[in-house]
């Protein structure tokens, strides 16, 4: 416990800080080098980029080795990777969009291997009832998980899946291979069991708790980043309301999407520039990297969406990461696929080094 302090204390002194006292080196590495990039462009991220994709004719390609759409398009492999264990609680093999488990694990590799990060949210089930998804609203169900014995129980089992994928993420070497945890997002919204109507701040705050708590001291994993993600907030006090400390989180994000346009260009930039302009001050005040942890415009129908929304949102700000979300099928995908209407504007924006993939990410475990 004394080493930890002394850590904490020296960490502190340093004027960056993690929340786990003893990260392992490469977590504490990509976490510092993290913050050593900021400003100097932003890396590019895409939501099960490895697993499958789209072909030009707009059918799907899935679990082919070595292809991602922005690779195809560009010739890099995303600087980040997002995935999602949603269904891992369940034990089954796939996660809720179908990508077997153990394909993340080789993904993860791999984009560690090619220089990269990863970053995973969980789309779990309802604790309360396992059979009702992330989207099915049993009232109360973050004060049962908290209060009840046997649900918080059943949700605690469900934290060992998690630790149990976590823990067989290693390098070539046997050293654990840093991820981002991005649990309870979008928590701004209601959608979710664990959202705005569902519970109260204090609720979700003792949710969060529990949860890093247990995978820090009980699983004893200190390869984890911790993100927290709201949906699109007003100001400074809607983002913090639910905020759990700055000792529970490391990073800070928003998921923000674009819909409607052209109408609403103008507008979703102004909205981005708003929060990213919170982040920025929260991330200067807390000492702590800030993202755009989900973003993307549905099929991309603005040609220079890149250049004329994206490159405008972002200027001046000094974001660590931008996921795009899925590339699932025909009607919903948000990044680029050989023949898609924004490949040149995208590729013209690449080319100013504002947005960064897996060539420009060398160095951040060092
Ligand atoms: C949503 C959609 C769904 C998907 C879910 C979890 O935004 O992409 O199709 O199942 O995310 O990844």
């Amino acid at each position: 416990m004394k080493k930890s302090f002394i850590l904490l204390f020296l960490c502190l002194a340093k004027g960056w800080c993690q929340i786990h006292p003893i990260p392992t080196l490469l977590t504490k590495n990509l976490y510092q080098n993290l913050r050593n990039f900021e400003g100097k462009g932003v890396f590019l991220g895409h939501q099960d980029a490895l697993a499958y994709g789209l072909n030009a004719d707009g059918s799907r390609w899935i679990g082919e080795k070595d292809r991602s759409d922005i690779h195809s398009v560009s010739g890099e492999f995303p600087a980040v990777l997002g995935l999602d264990l949603g269904r891992i609680e369940l034990g089954t093999s796939h996660n809720l969009d179908q990508v077997p488990f153990e394909d993340m694990k080789v993904h993860i590799r791999q984009t560690y291997e090619r220089g990269g990060f990863s970053t995973i949210s969980w789309h779990l089930n309802n604790p309360v009832n396992p059979e009702k998804t992330s989207w099915d609203h049993v009232p109360g169900t973050v004060s049962k998980i908290l209060e009840d014995p046997e649900v918080k129980s059943r949700y605690l089992s469900w934290l060992d899946l998690v630790a149990a994928f976590l823990s067989d993420l290693k390098t070539s070497d046997g050293d654990y291979i840093p991820v981002i945890f991005r649990p309870f997002h979008e928590h701004t919204g209601s959608w979710f069991w664990w959202g705005a109507d569902h519970c109260t701040p204090d609720e979700y705050k003792a949710l969060w708790k529990l949860t890093v708590d247990y995978l820090f001291q009980k699983k004893k994993l200190n390869h984890i980043l911790i993100a927290y993600s709201t949906d699109v907030f007003r100001d400074k006090a809607h983002y913090l309301e639910r905020y759990p400390g700055d000792e529970y989180v490391d990073l800070l994000g928003v998921d923000t999407y674009h819909r409607n346009p052209p109408e609403s260009n103008t507008a979703f930039v102004h909205k981005l520039r708003s929060m990213l302009s919170i982040l920025d001050q929260l991330s200067t005040e807390k000492k702590k990297p800030y993202a755009i942890t989900e973003t993307g415009l549905e099929q991309i129908t603005e040609k220079d969406w890149w250049s004329n929304v994206v490159v405008p949102a972002l200027d001046g700000f000094r974001p660590s990461y931008l996921l795009l979300w899925r590339n699932g099928y025909e009607k919903h995908y948000y990044a680029p696929y050989p023949g898609q209407g924004s490949v040149a504007d995208f590729k013209e924006v690449l080319k100013s080094g504002k947005l960064i993939l897996s060539n420009g990410i060398q160095g951040i475990y060092r």
